[in-house]
């Protein structure tokens, strides 16, 4: 079960986030209402957030899943592979929220770097997303730090997608929504597998949230097939942060 999550509202740039596709800038007061609605689902499914304040200074600074991972045992603070990302990490005000909640706060060190998007908790196993944004050093170095409390990790190469959870989301109870690459990936064989159709592929970033799953509005393929594992769906529209390749995952720490 999750407690708690820590969010940051979106700063007024992230019209400037980075971004792979063409399918415009977000449109800062949309992004700020879907983001509320995030909030709202999040309380619904039953955690306490914590709302950070907005950092103009970082226009993907509301993808706060990228900036640290959050264990059972402890905290580990990123540095993130992206250029315009890497002091996000260190921003004060994320440091004290996760003191607040662990006794423990491990980092990664230079010159590893680690974009949390790119790692899957799957009990006390974490898979680690090899990409543009996580190097082999910063995996090792998690590996080692996730052992030092008793927990595991291993590296999954990825060929196409910008983090490993852009193509997977696991719903707990075995259960692993699989897009694209991973659908035929040997280290994803013992999963239940959801197969997610490759024109809902952005759809596989949902997140479970104790008995609920967050599912991002217009995905209604993917939609029904965990419904149909008797989870409770909550839908939020996140078509502003789609457009800045940011999902339902990134927004948020679930811990
Ligand atoms: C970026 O490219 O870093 C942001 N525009 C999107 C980050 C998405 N984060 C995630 O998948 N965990």
């Amino acid at each position: 079960m999750f407690k708690n999550a820590i969010v940051r509202i979106p700063a007024t740039t992230i019209s400037e986030g980075i971004t792979s596709i063409d399918e415009g800038q977000p449109i800062y007061s949309k992004a700020l209402v879907q983001h509320e609605n995030y909030v709202s689902a999040l309380t619904k499914a039953g955690v306490n957030v914590t709302v950070l304040e907005p950092v103009d200074e970082f226009p993907d600074s509301c993808f706060v899943e990228d900036v640290a991972l959050c264990t059972s045992k402890c905290a580990i603070i990123t540095r993130p592979g992206a250029p315009t990302r890497q002091k996000e990490a260190e921003l004060e005000d994320m440091t004290q929220a996760l003191h607040s909640f662990y006794e423990h706060v491990e980092k990664i060190e230079a010159p590893g770097t680690v974009e949390a998007g790119d790692i899957m908790m799957v009990g006390d196993h974490f898979y680690i997303g090899l990409s543009a944004r996580t190097n082999a050093e910063g995996a090792a170095q998690l590996i080692a730090i996730l052992e030092k409390y008793g927990l595991s990790g291993e590296v999954v190469p990825l060929k196409e997608v910008l983090h490993l959870k852009t193509g997977l989301a696991y719903l707990e109870n075995n259960n692993l929504l699989v897009a694209g690459e991973f659908q035929t990936s040997p280290t994803f064989e013992k999963f239940n597998k959801l197969n997610v159709e490759i024109d809902e592929a952005y759809g596989a970033n949902c997140i479970w949230v104790n008995d609920s799953v967050l599912v991002p509005k217009g995905y209604p393929k993917i939609q029904s097939k965990i419904e149909a594992l008797g989870y409770k769906v909550l839908v939020v529209d996140t078509s502003e942060y789609r457009k800045i390749d940011g999902g339902l995952s990134c927004l948020s720490l679930r811990f």
